[in-house]
């Protein structure tokens, strides 16, 4: 991802800058990484080394380069890929799966909890009629493929309205799968109007191998944080007590919290 030179960002970059534009810079730098986007644009855990540093850069650098192109970039339906990839898990084997399965998911609920005003559940038919978003997008998992499809889904930020609101100390918001499978965003992503709950793939149902019944869509993160067969949404103040305390299955296994593409 790249800055548009003529949309003007705001401050110095990507203008051509001199040496001496660079040096007084890097401070500049420094201090948004640690003043500005302290709050909101660290990962929950920040590891030791290398890897940390990584991670603790890719998320504030991507949020940076985001702070004047809000939206992920959609796509023309002439791009939709003819055949969207299923990978990962595409059948959980969950006893509850696979009767909803052969029920056609009509007895399936999403149960909200956590620091909403009014902790409850959601039909598959009661998301359906929230005012749908649908957006066209470039879905890069992080083991080397990517594909552009068209996405139908409630935006993640109505349901928890609906649901009462968060509270102001709600920091993050967990996703459970029904394989077994969990991944947690921050508000920042929570509250993007790309961050949707998924239940359409190139205008139809969503296919059981993409994620049957809801999946999420964060479209400014890497394939495995687009997490599927989603059962339950958490809000909570702390990832401490989820998995491993990382925050996600993915980062219980040593990738970034934050997979910003
Ligand atoms: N519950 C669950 N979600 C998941 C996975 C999974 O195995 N289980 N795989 C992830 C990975 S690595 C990718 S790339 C995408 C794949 O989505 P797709 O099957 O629609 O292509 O789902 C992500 N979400
Ligand atoms: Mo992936």
């Amino acid at each position: 991802m790249s800055k548009s030179t003529d949309r003007g960002p705001r401050g110095v970059w990507p203008r051509p800058m001199s040496r001496r534009h660079l040096l007084t810079s890097v401070p500049a730098l420094g201090g948004l990484l640690v003043t500005g986007c302290a709050e909101t644009h660290l990962p929950p855990t920040v590891r030791g080394g290398l890897v940390g540093a990584a991670d603790v850069l890719t998320m504030s650098t991507t949020r940076w380069l985001m702070s004047d192109q809000p939206l992920a970039r959609e796509y023309e339906r002439s791009d939709i890929a003819p055949n969207f990839p299923t990978w990962g898990q595409t059948n959980p084997e969950d006893e509850d799966y696979q009767r909803h399965l052969s029920e056609g998911f009509v007895n399936w609920r999403l149960p909200v909890t956590g620091l909403v005003g009014r902790p409850g559940s959601f039909s598959l038919d009661e998301l359906k009629r929230f005012p749908s978003r649908t957006q066209i997008t470039a879905h890069v998992c992080e083991q080397g493929w990517s594909a552009i499809g068209e996405w139908t889904g409630v935006p993640l930020a109505a349901v928890l309205e609906t649901a009462g609101g968060v509270s102001p100390e709600a920091k993050y918001v967990v996703f459970n799968a029904m394989d077994g499978w969990y991944e947690s965003i921050d508000m920042f992503d929570v509250v993007h109007p790309q961050t949707i709950l998924a239940y359409g793939l190139n205008g139809d149902e969503l296919p059981r191998g993409n994620g049957a019944p809801l999946r999420l869509r964060v479209e400014r993160q890497c394939g495995y944080k687009n997490i599927k067969f989603l059962k339950s949404i958490d809000v909570v103040d702390s990832l401490a007590g989820v998995g491993r305390g990382t925050g996600g299955l993915s980062s219980d296994y040593g990738f970034h919290w934050y997979g910003g593409v």
